[in-house]
């Protein structure tokens, strides 16, 4: 694996499963593997988890690490080519790419989309700019349209908690303040196609996602119909694709609640976290012994300690 930002960069996914459940029964196996080797942890937005879990993955394995929230410590980067700059920008992506590669041996990006400009968050413009310009390695820490780590700890979690050979799995969309991005959905999807799962997706109307990642898989605009059977509910919430980056209006009765869960197969709910209780999901749910978001989590340091891993023994 040279770089990894969507489950397309991962050749065998099987193999990377047998990496994680290692690492999950022994994660101190490898721990002289990073010896001398540095992780920079570059993020432009907010976070807990990917912050937190890719630091802890990075030790167990040895490697040092840099984390840097380049948008509030960092100079304001130019991403287009040929710009005069004699406006905000002070340095180029080029310059900074190319600086921190001399400092890093792997580098970890955290870029949300704008909601704004449809085209250029879909072309990935700002991880494509660090995989150009960067001479080591990159993985996505969330990126405008994909939360690839997050997904592998979503399999993994699945996995773990499966009791049938081929569980229902049910994405959710559920009610948020603010517009949030298509990437944790994106990115669930596009994994769970690859695994062995029966897999719907319930939303309002409106709130279809891109067909780039949708093509072949069920959709259900009834979500009490959707749910039914379900022994997985992956709840989640995400702006208009079609209307890009609005928030959708009206839907707060698609709040998971305990009667909500009532017909499905005493689902396990899952949510990437951070979550709005009473918002997105009612305490009574998170609280309760259905909801496995915390091992969630923990799955985030297994996920990036076996991509860490296959990089180091790969690419270094
Ligand atoms: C972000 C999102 O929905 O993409 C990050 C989730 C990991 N969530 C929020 O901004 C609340
Ligand atoms: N789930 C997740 O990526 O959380 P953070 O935004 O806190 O990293």
């Amino acid at each position: 694996m040279k770089n990894f930002t969507s489950v397309k960069d991962v050749s065998d996914l099987n193999a990377l499963l047998d990496v994680a459940q290692h690492v999950k029964e022994n994660p101190f196996r490898d721990k002289h593997l990073g010896e001398n080797k540095t992780l920079g942890l570059l993020f432009f937005n907010p976070s807990l988890r990917t912050r937190m879990s890719t630091q802890r993955a990075a030790t167990n394995l040895g490697m040092n690490v840099m984390v840097m929230n380049l948008n509030k410590d960092g100079w304001q980067l130019e991403m287009e080519d040929g710009t005069i700059m004699d406006q905000g920008t002070q340095e180029h992506i080029k310059e900074a790419a190319g600086v921190i590669s001399q400092y890093c041996d792997i580098i970890g990006v955290r870029t949300f989309p704008s909601l704004t400009n449809r085209a250029e968050d879909y072309s990935e413009k700002i991880i494509s700019k660090f995989i150009q310009h960067a001479t080591v390695p990159i993985i996505s820490l969330e990126s405008a349209t994909r939360h690839p780590l997050q997904s592998l700890a979503d399999v993994i979690t699945i996995n773990q908690h499966k009791q049938k050979a081929k569980p229902k799995v049910v994405l959710t969309w559920a009610p948020h303040p603010r517009a949030l991005p298509q990437a944790v959905p994106n990115s669930f999807v596009e994994w769970m196609k690859e695994l062995d799962v029966e897999f719907v997706i319930t939303h309002p109307k409106g709130a279809e996602l891109s067909e780039e990642f949708t093509q072949g898989v069920s959709i259900e605009y009834d979500q009490q119909e959707a749910l039914k059977d379900a022994d997985f509910v992956y709840v989640k919430n995400w702006s208009s694709y079609s209307n890009y980056g609005q928030r959708i209006e009206n839907c707060e009765d698609w709040k998971i609640s305990l009667e909500k869960l009532k017909h499905t197969n005493n689902a396990k709910i899952m949510h990437c976290l951070p979550v709005r209780r009473n918002v997105v999901i009612d305490d009574e749910v998170l609280d309760s012994t259905q909801s496995i978001v915390l091992q969630q989590a923990s799955n985030r340091t297994v996920a990036a300690q076996a991509v860490l891993l296959n990089i180091l023994k790969h690419e270094n």
